[in-house]
Formats: C-alpha cells, sequence, structure tokens
C-alpha cells in the first residue's frame, strides 16, 4: 500500500462520500433547497470586542444586526487559547487533545517545563467538516487564514473547491495593505486593504455560486498582529481615543509574570475592528441581493481570546481575565453568533456552554445530513439551542494547553462543568476553581473552600485526558531558576527554532530559513524578534551573524533592512540597532533612539553579509564590522547590561544566522 498519505486519503473520501449521499437524497428530495452555510472566523477577535458584547469603543452596527436577526451565545468557547488548534477543532469536530495538534504552528518555548510535543499539521485521514458536505452536492469555497500546515495540507487537501488565501502562515506575511506576500493570493492595486480584498472575494463567490448549495468559510485574517487598519478609521478612532475620561488607574495590571489591558483604547485595531464589521454587512447585503437570505444560515466566531497580555497589546477582555494564550476566560471565551432564517428566534441570547468542536455535528444535522459521530468525536450538535432549549446534553467542557503561550500564558489544562471551571496548573500541579455565575471575572479562587469539587473536577480532567490521550510536558533538565551559567559562547538562539524560540516578537514572525531564521515584518513599525539571555552581559561582549535581505523586488526604495539588535529590555529606547539598510538609501548603520551613525554600503544589496559587532559597556562604545567598514558609534542612552538579543527589520523578509556570542 503507497504510504503517501494522499492516496490513503481519497480512499477513505470515497468511502465516506458514497455513504453520505445515499443517507442525503431523501432530505434533500423532500426540502426542496439545501441551506447554504456561511461561517466567518475571526482571528483573535476577544469576547468583549463587539457592540452587543458590551464594547463602547469599538463599531460594531453589522454584527450588533446579525446578533439581532439571529442568536448571540454568551458562553461560547474557543477549544484552545491560540489559532492552529481551534481551527483544527472546527473543521474535525475533535479536541485538539486528542488529534494532538494543542499549539499554534509552529511555536515552542521551553521555561521549568519542556512543551508537549505536537504535530505540525491537520492529518489528511481527518474526514473534514467541509469534506462531509461535498458528497450531499456542496461547492465549498476557502476564503483567507488556513494554519495548520504545509503543503500538501492546504484547504484544496482538505475538501474545499476552491481555497483563495489560506496557507501555511498564521498572520499576513505582507501586512494588510498589499502586496500581501501570499502564494494563494494574488496582490491587488498597491494599499489595498486585505480584509476588503478577502470579502470580495468571498461575495465573488456568492455572485458565482448562488444557485448551488454551498459553504463559504470567510477566515479572516483580522484582527491579529500586525496591528494595521485603514488611515481614515484610524484617525476616526483617534479622535474617540481623545475624548475618553482619563483611566481611573494604571493601563496595565499584573497578570502572572505578564500584564492585561485595562481599556479598549487602540485607534488602530478599532479600525480593523470596523473594517472586520463592514465585510460581515457585505455579505448580509449581497445574500439579501442574490435572494438567497432566507435559505442560508451564519455563523460567526473567533478563534480565542483578545490579545491583552502585553505592554502595547491592543485589545482589552474586561470583564474576563487575561486574554490570547491563557486558560482564563479571556483567552477562551468567544463572540458567538448564529443566524438560521426561519428557525433561530430573532434576538435570541443562549447562555448555555458551547464550544468549537460542535460547529461540524451542527451544521451537518442544519443542513439536514447524517452525522458522522466517530469523526466529530468530542462534538454535539447545537440545534436543539438554536430551536430554543436551554441546555444540552452534556456533562463538560475541557480544554488541554500544555505549552508556554508567547502571551505569559503557562501549561495548563481546565474543565467547564455547569457553572464551575476548574483550571490545572502543570508547572506546580496546583488547580484554581471559579463560579462563572457569581464571578465572571475569574477573582475569587475557591479551591480551598470547596476542596470536594475541586477534586471532582480534577478526576474528570485527568480521566479525560487519559480518554484523549492527552500529551502533557515533560520536566526541562535544562531549566535552574536563579541559575548563574559560565560566560557563554554558545548562540543564544539556536538553529532550527522558530517564533517560540523568541522570549518577545513584536510586529513580526520568525519563519525557518536555510540561514536559521527568516523574519517577517510589514508596515512602519519595526518588527523585533528578541530572545533574553539566560545570564546579562555587563562588561564587554562580541556578536557574530551573517544577514542578508529576501526582497527581491529591484524597484528603487524598496524597504530592504536588517539589524542585529541588543539591550537592556525590550522598548525601543532600550535597545540598539547595528546593521544594513539595503533599500533605496544603502548604509551600514548603529542606530539607538534617534541617534544615527551610518557609513555608505557599496555594492549589490541583496548579498549575504557578516557582521561583527563589539560592545564595550565600561567606555559604552559599540563597534560594528561589516565587510571593509567600520562603524563606530558612543551611546547616546547609557547601557549597563545587555539583557536581549535578536533580530529587527522594518516592513521586508530578512534571513539570518543564529548569533553568536562571546563574554560576560
Ligand atoms: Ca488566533
Amino acid at each position: 500500500m503507497s504510504r503517501d498519505p494522499r492516496t490513503r486519503r481519497q480512499f477513505l473520501k470515497a468511502l465516506g462520500a458514497g455513504a453520505a449521499a445515499a443517507l442525503a437524497q431523501p432530505f434533500a428530495a423532500a426540502a426542496g433547497r439545501k441551506l447554504n452555510l456561511v461561517f466567518i472566523l475571526i482571528d483573535d477577535l476577544g469576547w468583549a470586542d463587539l457592540g452587543c458584547y458590551g464594547s463602547t469603543f469599538y463599531e460594531t452596527p453589522n454584527l450588533d444586526r446579525l446578533a439581532a436577526q439571529g442568536t448571540r451565545f454568551t458562553d461560547a468557547y474557543a477549544a484552545c487559547p491560540v489559532c492552529s488548534p481551534t481551527r483544527v477543532s472546527i473543521l474535525t469536530g475533535k479536541y485538539p487533545g486528542r488529534i494532538n495538534l494543542t499549539n499554534w504552528l509552529y511555536g515552542r518555548i521551553h521555561k521549568k517545563l519542556r512543551g508537549a510535543d505536537y504535530i505540525g499539521q491537520m492529518p489528511l485521514e481527518e474526514v473534514t467538516l467541509a469534506e462531509s458536505l461535498k458528497p450531499a452536492g456542496y461547492r465549498t469555497c476557502f476564503v483567507g487564514k488556513w494554519h495548520l500546515g504545509r503543503e500538501p495540507f492546504w484547504p484544496e487537501h482538505q475538501g474545499f473547491d476552491i481555497n483563495i488565501g489560506g496557507w501555511s502562515a498564521g498572520s499576513p506575511a505582507g501586512g494588510y495593505f498589499s502586496p500581501y506576500r501570499n502564494p494563494r493570493l494574488k496582490d491587488g492595486p498597491k494599499g489595498e486593504y486585505l480584509t476588503d480584498r478577502l470579502n470580495a472575494e468571498a461575495l465573488k463567490f456568492l455572485d458565482a455560486h448562488h444557485a448551488e448549495p454551498f459553504l463559504l468559510y470567510l477566515s479572516h485574517y483580522t484582527v491579529h498582529t500586525p496591528i494595521q487598519g485603514k488611515s481614515d478609521y484610524v484617525a476616526k478612532y483617534k479622535a474617540k481615543a481623545a475624548k475618553l475620561q482619563p483611566l481611573d488607574g494604571p493601563p496595565y495590571l499584573p497578570e502572572g509574570e505578564a500584564v492585561a489591558k485595562q481599556r479598549q483604547d487602540h485607534a488602530v485595531y478599532a479600525a480593523m475592528v470596523q473594517s472586520m464589521d463592514e465585510s460581515v454587512g457585505r455579505i448580509l447585503r449581497k445574500l439579501e441581493a442574490l435572494g438567497i437570505a432566507d435559505h442560508t444560515a451564519i455563523v460567526f466566531m473567533s478563534d480565542n481570546g483578545g490579545y491583552s497580555t502585553r505592554r502595547g497589546a491592543p485589545t482589552s477582555n474586561l470583564p474576563l481575565r487575561a486574554g490570547k494564550g491563557w486558560l482564563y476566560e479571556g483567552g477562551i471565551r468567544e463572540p458567538m453568533i448564529i443566524k438560521w432564517p426561519g428557525v433561530t428566534r430573532p434576538g435570541s441570547v443562549c447562555r448555555a456552554p458551547v464550544t468549537s468542536t460542535d460547529f461540524y455535528p451542527t451544521l451537518l444535522e442544519m443542513a439536514g445530513l447524517p452525522l458522522r459521530p466517530t469523526q466529530h468525536a468530542d462534538g454535539t450538535s447545537l440545534v436543539p439551542l438554536l430551536k430554543g432549549a436551554r441546555t444540552l446534553d452534556r456533562q463538560a467542557i475541557y480544554w488541554h494547553y500544555p505549552h508556554y503561550s508567547p502571551q505569559g500564558g503557562t501549561p495548563s489544562g481546565a474543565v467547564r462543568a455547569g457553572d464551575l471551571k476548574l483550571i490545572e496548573f502543570f508547572e506546580d500541579n496546583h488547580v484554581e476553581l471559579y463560579n462563572l455565575r457569581a464571578d465572571l471575572g475569574e477573582k475569587h479562587d475557591l479551591a480551598d473552600d470547596m476542596p470536594g469539587k475541586a477534586a471532582e473536577l480534577r478526576k474528570m480532567l485527568h480521566d479525560w485526558r487519559q480518554a484523549v490521550d492527552a500529551r502533557m510536558p515533560t520536566p526541562n533538565p535544562n531549566y535552574k531558576p536563579g541559575a548563574r551559567k559560565p560566560p557563554s559562547t554558545a548562540p543564544p538562539i539556536k538553529k532550527g527554532a522558530r517564533d517560540g524560540d523568541f522570549a518577545h516578537l513584536r510586529a513580526a514572525a520568525v519563519d525557518a530559513h536555510k540561514l536559521g531564521y527568516a523574519l517577517r515584518t510589514s508596515g512602519t513599525a519595526a518588527g523585533l524578534a528578541l530572545r533574553k539571555l539566560d545570564k546579562p552581559l555587563t562588561t564587554k561582549a562580541t556578536f557574530s551573524l551573517k544577514l542578508q535581505s529576501l526582497a527581491t523586488d529591484p524597484a528603487p526604495g524598496t524597504y530592504r533592512n536588517g539589524f542585529l539588535v541588543l539591550g537592556d529590555g525590550t522598548a525601543d529606547a532600550q535597545l540598539v540597532h547595528c546593521g544594513l539598510y539595503l533599500g533605496g538609501r544603502r548604509h551600514y548603520a548603529i542606530f539607538q533612539g534617534r541617534q544615527r551613525v551610518e557609513q555608505p554600503l557599496p555594492g549589490d544589496p541583496l548579498r549575504l553579509f557578516e557582521l561583527q559587532v563589539a560592545v564595550d559597556l565600561k567606555t559604552q562604545k559599540v563597534t560594528m564590522r561589516c565587510e571593509k567598514a567600520t562603524v563606530e558609534a558612543k551611546l547616546a542612552r547609557p547601557l549597563r547590561s545587555i539583557t536581549h538579543v535578536g533580530y529587527a527589520t522594518t516592513n521586508t523578509v530578512t534571513a539570518f544566522t543564529p548569533v553568536e556570542v562571546s563574554g560576560e
């Protein structure tokens, strides 16, 4: 038998196709018209980010209208606090822990524990939601962010007839303005906005295929980083932010080793939310215009909580605790709206806990198709709720996140049963117990007050983990809390690592590259990938690395640059940049804040450059050698130690080797 997963897949697919078609036919004949399905998934949208969920800063009239026409869920959950696992749960109906795709692709952070191993794609053997609709005559279209593996694991191999924009990346490689640098999306006119474009592609699909039953899976890249909005909207929300009352308290409060943003006031994020909302409005109007609104169901959902737990993070999930990357409610509770014409009561609100594994059986049942309980093993059809029932026949909902998140979350698991939710933290195995009905913000841990309940829920969580064969993190033998290591000559950034190996990523993503890493950034904000050194360097240090621009557009003025960055923190003011401008103007450069020392750089800007940077913290001098040039700078702001080292680029893609460090 062939080892090619696709061959085996086609065989499985053919089996499924026959069975589903045979069962579906009588219903289709009786009902006459099949129900169309529009599934809209937003990336990183927080529970409190819509007007109908309480936001007063963001404006979402179209989604508020959709909620007024359908059912709004107050206790809807993503199966995971980060992207890829929730996405796999929607398309397979299984918990990420059962599939063992428990983290975003491709992230890895090790601290006291080593994150559990996990697979790098949604397996082709899974019969996806799209694949189970196709045999019943559904035309299936995927538009937007996929983030479920590299080729051949893209939407076109997972049941979608059409794929526009879906590939490995978890954020827009070229940013939100064309050119997009997306192998499944042709660039639009320069400056075209990605959210508008993806929506236009969705409308085009509706125009072309509205006469046949369809699944339109519109999976926006927005409102994920980089935070970039249309300038007129940004201006509108800047004016709105300027009118806000002064904040009664600090803008961030501590959350674990991170912080949590205390108010929604980010103008650019608000602009992104408005564009997202307009997209939904255009879909609703198109369905009306095509005369298919009365037999088209719409589902709206987000894949994890709002990004809230870093200084500069774009949103606040209050009254929920924490955000993306955490198992507190802010990381997993989502805005969710379903409109099923003729079935959902307009303006109804459902308070039953539901989760993203439920969509698969729900949509099959809505479409009048037979369920596939062995496939969507962890889903429960929500149809009774949509028809007005108040509860589902389900004991509990579970989460398994055996990883450190870049947003500060730590390896943990959780269970919600009724109003009670227990979180187990794997670093020290302590549990926290909350009554969500009485304490939505998870402020009052009841584990000591209700030891019996805590033990009961902990046992449920353990039993469940065993049942789905969930993998656990393991102790990290290299972790020594507070240990002082001898001066290091080892590269602080190791080859083969990716985003997850960087303690601090800002407006940037890191891919593997033959040199070591490719740092992708977009927009005018400097993209950063920094690693915290195990031990600060306090006297002298030398850093060596190679870098090469990966931007091949020969137009003059195109952004091309690359920098080694070092400093005593992660804020711009704490960092020194040493590297190359290779775009319109070509210079060797060292800069710190506004101070800049430069020398002209001759020759081909796309060649491989080798950099050596020496820092003397006694004399406060930085010396960079590159080819025949030597650039020297006296630091404008004193640097007493170097705690962070990494890379920076602005609005381009640059490859770097790991940084070799010697010093003390
Ligand atoms: Ca996400």
